[in-house]
């Protein structure tokens, strides 16, 4: 069947390709006009392994085309963003609308509409649907969730297990056809609604289960006892698989879905909520122990009545969560909100985007002190205690750092008066405030490992302890070799030790 796959993101992009390589005449369609000239002429946009590659593989197989126009095909794939809405907390579902009405404009009885953005369930059948059989009757509507795990997509494109949710048995025999061109895995069939709330439920667990593990590491702090032991020893237990606590949870889909289901049955998550709202406050609280760990010593003392206590409101200079829009290099992707839900505003709402502007740029690249970059804190004449981050990236090995916590914590830092630098290798510099180790480090009164790239562990602290003011190490994933740390005459604390 020849098939066209509309919205070219991280998910499309690949899902085009890998049709294409498997001898599927494939049309690309995106509305972003660079983006398809950028296509066109065999850039590659979406940073993946293997991908640019294919890329030109299949362009010169003359299997994949590009535009921005779709035509009239066998079948209709709609891989669009499906980012969370800031006014109500919900799904923001204007790209698959718009999607369904170029689908509609140029669609045909017998032809096959095939639905893979995270939507919340019922979304096929009660959008998508009526906005095409309104124009033409007798399509067959599948929706099937991509599950694939940024930098390993085309491995786990093809290897995954595919979930095909039908409106009938004969769209589901048709699809499953289709996706069997390339996927390796295990095809299931379900109903549409099932698969929509599938997909929801895998990274649902996935918050739910590190809200739990952060939980742990909290209790742990209190109790005196170290998590990361006490969490290795329950995984001893062939039923038990605690998760890993850390300074947050970042991403363009696990701080996103959840809301999902929660839209659609708001009396009956409540632990989906406090989970969400558990791995929103981590960064405030890793900012709770980085003040102690500084403002406790004597680094700014004076200007402890100032600061805003987590819970209390917006802290001073936070912005609203509508700010975050406009930040360049943030609103990319699903465009989520990595903090708390929009509409429920709060410390984390927003904030981390928002940081990803102008103030941490200043402080990072220029080493303006956060009193002059306007962040407000009320600490006259106090010296601004330096944090240095070790990395951005929402999680380790990535380059990715749209919806990191990272961002979050630092503006929560600055809106406390800190002057904040941040150092990731694998994030490219110039794209967003990115320092190098040395300048990140240097006259720092707190290190704080955010990001656990394997790189970090190639870090020599000896060199670092002749460039920071303090040496004082807080390690938010336990990710770091701690003794080599201490050896070079660090002071080393570890979330939930
Ligand atoms: N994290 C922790 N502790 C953990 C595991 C993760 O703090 O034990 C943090 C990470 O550091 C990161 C965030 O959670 O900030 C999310 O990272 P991730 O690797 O768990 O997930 P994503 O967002 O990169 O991809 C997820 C995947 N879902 C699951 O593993 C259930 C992927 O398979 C989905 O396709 C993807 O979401 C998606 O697009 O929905």
């Amino acid at each position: 069947e020849k098939i066209a796959v509309i919205g070219l993101g991280y998910v499309g992009l690949p899902t085009a390709l890998l049709f294409a390589g498997a001898g599927v005449d494939v049309l690309g369609v995106d509305i972003n006009p660079e983006l398809v000239a950028a296509l066109e002429a065999g850039q590659c946009p979406v940073e993946e392994p293997g991908l640019p590659e294919l890329l030109r593989q299949v362009l010169a197989s003359g299997r994949f085309r590009v535009t921005q126009r779709l035509e009239s095909r066998d079948v209709y794939i709609l891989t669009v963003p499906t980012p969370l809405d800031r006014e109500t907390g919900g799904a923001d579902l204007s790209a698959v609308r718009r999607a369904a009405e170029m689908v509609a404009a140029v669609a045909r009885p017998g032809q096959m509409v095939i639905l893979e953005s995270t939507v919340p369930p019922g979304t096929l059948q009660r959008l998508v649907r009526p906005i095409i059989e309104a124009r033409v009757p007798g399509l067959d509507y599948v929706f099937s969730p991509e599950r694939v795990l940024p930098g390993r997509i085309l491995i786990e494109l093809p290897s995954n297990p595919r979930l095909i949710g039908a409106d009938s048995p004969r769209a589901a025999e048709r699809a499953r056809a289709l996706y069997a061109t390339f996927v390796r895995g295990e095809i299931r069939v379900t109903d549409p609604t099932t698969a929509e709330l599938v997909k929801l439920m895998e990274n649902t667990y996935r918050d739910v289960n590190i809200a739990l593990a952060n939980e742990f590491a909290l209790a742990a702090e209190r109790l005196g006892v170290d998590v990361w032991e006490a969490i290795e020893l329950a995984n001893l237990h062939p039923r038990v698989n605690v998760h890993r606590p850390g300074p947050g949870v970042g991403g363009h889909c696990i701080p996103v879905d959840p809301w999902f289901i929660v839209e659609r049955a708001p009396l009956e998550t409540a632990l989906i909520r406090q989970a969400r709202t558990t791995n929103d406050r981590m960064p405030v609280v890793v900012a709770e122990r980085i003040e102690q760990l500084t403002l406790g010593r004597g680094f700014g003392v004076g200007a402890r009545a100032d600061v805003a206590l987590p819970g209390s409101g917006a802290a001073p200079g936070d912005a609203t969560p509508g700010d975050a829009a406009t930040v360049p290099g943030n609103g990319a992707g699903r465009g989520a909100v990595g903090g708390m839900r929009p509409a429920e505003g709060g410390v984390a709402a927003g904030a981390g985007m928002a940081a990803g502007s102008g103030a941490l740029g200043e402080a990072a690249s220029a080493g303006v002190p956060a009193e002059e970059a306007g962040a407000g804190t009320g600490r006259p004449g106090g010296r601004a205690p330096k944090v240095g981050l070790l990395g951005l990236a929402y999680k380790g090995n990535s380059d990715d750092s749209r919806e990191s916590p990272a961002y979050v914590l630092a503006r929560i830092l600055q809106s406390r008066g800190f002057e904040v630098a941040a150092y990731d290798p694998l994030v490219r510099r110039g794209a967003l405030p990115n320092a190098t180790l040395e300048e990140t480090a240097r006259g720092a009164h707190c290190l704080v490992l955010v990001t656990d790239h394997d790189r970090f562990r190639e870090i020599d602290p000896a060199a670092l302890r002749q460039l920071v003011a303090q040496p004082v190490l807080l390690d938010t994933r336990n990710h770091l070799d701690h003794a080599r740390w201490r050896a070079a005459g660090f002071e080393v604390h570890v979330l939930g030790d």
